[in-house]
């Protein structure tokens, strides 16, 4: 089994330090422990916390399995193996190149290095790439992004509709120009799409020359799922974004969408498998000065205590204001921190 501990700095660097050989990564939003573990993967992303009931000034996101892992380096990853899962980073410093050659880079060694482990199935990959909203030659950084990791996943024969991974994509105001990190395992998942959304990958040409690779929600294994990785959800219905200027009526329509992913992750696998109020969240927050105003609706649809994280970053479409995604477990949560 595979698990997540969202944990302030101090916590995490006692997690860590009790926490023996079960840790397969570690991301700081925007600080790490000091000591994450000799060869842990771990990168920093320059996203604030905002708190979430436990205080900033960070939220470290610590991958946990039942050991043993063993870990390496393969061109760019950095990777560590437990059971059936593989958890690798990729980071690239700003100034390492145009942010479409980036990504096509980190796409094709994680790609590369996927296809030389047992590991072929990717469910879940997380995006954060600096200025995500502002013109590079011309064209949106973002949708540059697109087209390079759409590149990517052409060259590998890896745009299977069905198995596309489940993603988001942020924008920082600093750090690393990109950082891509994954979760992949030796069995697929299937692939979870929203009956209110048209699929990224199906979006017109008006959302950019290459619409995004990802799934809505990813269901890990396909069969008797027992993990729901729900891909970053915004206020989009249809692929118009809804509700422009407004935060509060944004974060209502992005709770909606969660809805309807979860009823869909239902209906495909098992009744109550998976619930809202059971999973864990990240919540991103274009202004931080909306966060309150967010978190008042989110406590609403889900109660005050989900665990709920809140991070500022930017959204990858400009008139977007939040984003939310999810991690939920068949059955019960996993236990409280501790080691
Ligand atoms: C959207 O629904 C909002 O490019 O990987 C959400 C999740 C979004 C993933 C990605 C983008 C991505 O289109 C943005």
């Amino acid at each position: 089994m595979l698990h997540i501990e969202y944990l302030s700095l101090d916590d995490a660097t006692d997690y860590l330090s009790g926490a023996g050989a079960g840790i397969l990564g570690v991301l700081g939003f925007p600080a790490l422990p000091t000591d994450c573990g000799a060869d842990v993967p771990s990168a920093c992303v320059a996203a604030a916390s905002l708190g979430t009931g436990i205080d900033a000034p960070a939220l470290c996101e610590v991958w946990v399995s039942e050991g043993p892992v063993r870990r390496g380096t393969d061109g760019g990853v950095r990777y560590a193996i437990a059971g059936e899962f593989l958890f690798g980073v990729v980071s690239f410093p700003e100034g390492a190149g145009a942010i479409r050659d980036l990504a096509e880079r980190a796409y094709g060694d994680i790609f590369a290095m996927l296809g030389k482990h047992e590991f072929p199935h990717v469910v879940r990959f997380w995006n954060y790439l600096t200025r995500i909203n502002e013109d590079e030659d011309g064209l949106e950084r973002y949708r540059h992004f697109n087209i390079g990791r759409g590149a990517a996943f052409e060259a590998a024969g890896r745009f299977r509709e069905g198995a596309i991974p489940a993603a988001c994509a942020l924008g920082t105001d600093a750090g690393n120009a990109l950082t891509v990190y994954f979760v992949a395992a030796r069995e697929g998942g299937r692939a979870v799409e929203n009956p209110r959304q048209v699929s990224a990958y199906r979006y017109p040409p008006e959302h950019g020359p290459h619409s995004p690779t990802f799934s809505r929600a990813v269901l890990y294994p396909a069969n008797e799922p027992r993990m729901l990785f729900v891909s970053g959800t915004a206020s989009i219905v249809g692929h118009i974004t809804a509700h422009a200027g407004d935060v509060v009526a944004q974060t209502r329509e992005t709770l909606v969408n969660l809805r309807a992913i979860f009823a869909e992750a239902e209906r495909l696998s098992r009744a109550g498998a998976f619930a809202p109020r059971d999973a864990s969240y990240k919540v991103y927050v274009r202004f931080a000065a909306d966060v309150e105003a967010v978190r008042r609706e989110v406590a609403a649809a889900l109660g005050g205590e989900a665990d709920v994280n809140y991070l500022r970053a930017d959204i990858c479409r400009d008139d977007l204001l939040v984003e939310i995604e999810a991690i939920a477990y068949a059955g019960c949560p996993p236990g409280p921190p501790g080691p």
